[in-house]
């Protein structure tokens, strides 16, 4: 499902991805209507119940990647942070992630090992601009055959680099064939996302994810222009987390199960969630 995103993106149609951390969570995205899924590297790692820092493997991240992937319709975007080392690295990594059927891969100008971007205080350290060329074009080269869109993400923002430094490397990286750029910032307004824009050459088209400045909505990111991605990066894991706890605390509190058991999805929804109809009919069909 790689067509889909490409043509969404040439549309100029607002693409809106949901992150997700397993094929569940993928299936509930698709489900609520969103274009596309965001394998996110930080919710992965907090299913892992570790920090967003290079820990997890490469296998880890793909192997879940893959397994969204077969179980939804709507396109991938993958996120392969700083590409699990250097420009063949990227080669390597991005060749597996078009095989597996992702439609788009993130990579970011950070150093190896990261530090994930929201974090007060983390280590935020951006490679050279050369080296960071040398990336992107690893990755076109290792995705072309499949179609895969190369979205480079520049960390500029948020190493309080300035706007200035933003807009160098957001050109640099479309000057080497990245297909969008993803413009990260913490900022808990969209204020520098808004001047990032305004000042931006439309060379390629902008990705944004708005998890520090949640105001800004998709109806204000549209009257931007400019922006043709919009990723909605760590609100699986969160609402997974704010179900979870209420639920628990209140079986806990009521000393049972009984309460919180209308509040809840019922066991023949997962069974619907898990495919049973369709196992169902096809035991009909091939068990004699
Ligand atoms: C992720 O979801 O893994 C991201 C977005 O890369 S952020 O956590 O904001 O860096
Ligand atoms: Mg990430």
């Amino acid at each position: 499902m790689t067509q889909g995103l490409r043509e969404a993106v040439a549309a100029g149609a607002l693409v809106r991805v949901m992150s997700a951390h397993n094929p569940l969570s993928a299936r509930l995205a698709e489900e609520a209507g969103f274009d596309a899924i965001w394998a996110s590297g930080f919710e992965l790692s907090a299913t892992y119940g570790v920090p967003d820092a290079s820990l997890l493997s490469l296998t880890q991240h793909l192997d879940m990647t893959r397994a969204i992937i077969e179980q939804v319709a709507i396109p991938m975007i993958a996120d392969l942070d700083t590409g699990y080392g250097n420009a063949i690295n990227v080669g390597h990594v991005v060749g597996a992630y078009a095989r597996a059927g992702a439609a788009a891969v993130v990579l970011e100008d950070k150093t190896f090992p990261k530090d994930t971007s929201l974090l007060a205080g983390g280590r935020q350290e951006l490679v050279r601009v050369e080296e960071f060329q040398g990336k992107i074009e690893a990755a076109r080269a290792a995705g072309a055959a499949r179609g895969v869109l190369v979205i480079a993400r520049t960390e500029a923002l948020i190493a309080d680099l300035g706007i200035d430094e933003a807009l160098r490397r957001g050109a640099a990286y479309a000057e080497a064939g990245a297909d969008l750029l993803l413009i990260h910032s913490k900022r808990k307004t969209p204020d520098e996302i808004v001047a990032f824009t305004r000042q931006w050459p439309g060379t390629i088209p902008l990705t944004i994810v708005p998890t520090a400045y949640p105001e800004f909505t998709e109806e204000k990111i549209r009257g931007l222009g400019k922006i043709a991605v919009v990723i909605y990066a760590n609100h699986a894991v969160r609402a997974a987390v704010t179900a979870m706890r209420e639920v628990f605390a209140a079986i806990r509190s009521d000393g049972g199960i009984h309460n919180v058991d209308k509040r809840i999805v019922s066991v023949e929804e997962i069974f619907d969630l898990q495919r049973v109809p369709a196992m169902k009919a096809a035991e009909k069909k091939y068990l004699r």
